[in-house]
């Protein structure tokens, strides 16, 4: 048997939305802003593509979601626009983010604190999350930008996303989440949370790799990150793909609807509290960040005695995906760094194991998982050192 458990590091495209792309690769070809038919045909699709995006996230008719490569180039673009608007051209000179934000914008916020910028790095408390009220105690007369994750990735915490996009709004700050790991799993709605800029990718919630968006509320300006044809009014440059947009058109659509939220929050939720609550019957196994306020197909476990690595050894010999955590970051062996923003001492924040379901899961599946899971928690503990010393009854200190 084969399960996967990583979609948080991507998910399977859903087979109708693979079905749905099909007929942009070799019938219908054209350049979308070609005058001929074979362009001009596409239309109708892109625009229902682009309704089925603003549904999903309830975005305004005035506002805009440009297509884009994926959540990265989205953080980045919104990053770096803001730079050169509000700090180059203007007289602001401070980013507030969180310590647990994905590489795509820590590694930009690293990169603008080189350019002389100022960034303030929330720190998380031990839920995992952040207090809404300790963004609007560090917003400061140059504030340009709040940038908040709406879902941790490896967690799967939930942001107090609506109250901190009330305090920017008061404050007349710009409020940016990265919804990368919402979508599809807690309704989205930017115009309730008082968003100005959103960043998604496609393949996160069952759609094509390669495409993205970022929603930009109306009249907000954004300097382009490339900069070219007049496509997406201008806005983003490059031929626009017209099968990945219907991709993630219908993807969203699927992700969005009352029905698959529903099912997400019982049916998922459901198979992922299974395997968590089977995985903390054994000893010395903690949930980060606890239960409450999350995703409902993520969860972050510690195993204490147990090397992340050597787990996922142990469950990919029987078949089963899953990781240490952020899927970009898994080539190097550092302390996962969400768990040490926790203040997990160094030997624990390499204990941990994340598992993410997808809609796509079975109970059957989940059952193999369960036991494959205790057979190398016994294997693994019996062969470490450090799990043999700890004292019995040892307190996680996490
Ligand atoms: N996180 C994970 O294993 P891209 O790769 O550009 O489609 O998505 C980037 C990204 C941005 N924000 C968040 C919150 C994300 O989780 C990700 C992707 C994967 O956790 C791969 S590193």
């Amino acid at each position: 048997m084969e399960v996967y458990l990583d979609n948080n590091a991507t998910t399977m495209v859903d087979p109708e939305v693979y079905k749905a792309m099909e007929p942009f690769f070799c019938e219908k070809y054209g350049n979308p802003n070609s005058l001929h038919r074979f362009g001009a045909g596409t239309h109708p699709k892109m625009v229902e593509a682009l309704n089925y995006l603003y549904e999903g996230i309830n975005a305004a008719d005035e506002d805009d979601i440009i297509i884009t490569a994926n959540a990265s180039e989205s953080n980045n673009w919104v990053l770096k626009g803001i730079w050169t608007d509000l700090i180059l051209n203007g007289n602001k000179n401070h980013i507030i983010t969180t310590e647990v934000e994905h590489p795509s914008i820590t590694a930009v916020c690293k990169f603008l604190e080189t350019q002389g910028v100022s960034v303030t790095y929330l720190a998380v408390n031990d839920e995992g999350t952040i207090d809404a009220s300790s963004v609007e105690k560090a917003i400061r007369e140059d504030t340009a930008l709040v940038t908040v994750m709406w879902a941790n990735n490896e967690t799967g915490k939930l942001f107090p996303i609506e109250q901190i996009g009330r305090i920017c709004r008061a404050n007349e700050v710009l409020f940016h989440s990265d919804a990368t790991q919402a979508i599809g799993k807690v309704i989205v709605d930017v115009q309730a949370a008082f968003i100005d800029f959103m960043s998604f990718s496609a393949h996160k919630f069952h759609g094509p790799k390669g495409v993205g968006g970022l929603y930009i509320k109306a009249n907000v300006e954004l300097t382009p990150l490339l900069h070219g044809g007049e496509q997406m009014g201008g806005r983003r440059a490059g031929t626009v793909d017209v099968a990945s947009m219907v991709g993630m058109g219908l993807a969203m659509k699927q992700a969005t609807n009352t029905m698959a939220i529903t099912y997400e929050n019982t049916h998922v939720r459901n198979l992922r509290d299974k395997l968590e609550n089977a995985i903390l019957e054994l000893p010395e196994t903690i949930v980060i960040g606890g239960k409450e306020n999350r995703t409902p197909n993520t969860t972050l476990i510690s195993i204490r005695g147990v090397e992340g690595e050597s787990m996922l050894w142990d469950l990919n010999q029987k078949g089963i995906g899953a990781s240490t955590g952020s899927a970009c970051a898994s080539e190097d062996l550092e302390a996962n760094p969400v768990m040490s923003a926790f203040g997990s001492d160094s030997e624990l924040a390499h204990t941990g194991v994340r598992f993410s379901l997808s809609r796509f899961n079975t109970n059957d599946q989940i059952d193999f998982a369960i036991e494959t899971v205790v057979n190398a928690v016994k294997r693994l503990r019996a062969i470490s050192s450090s799990y043999a010393y700890t004292p019995k009854h040892h307190e996680s200190q996490l």
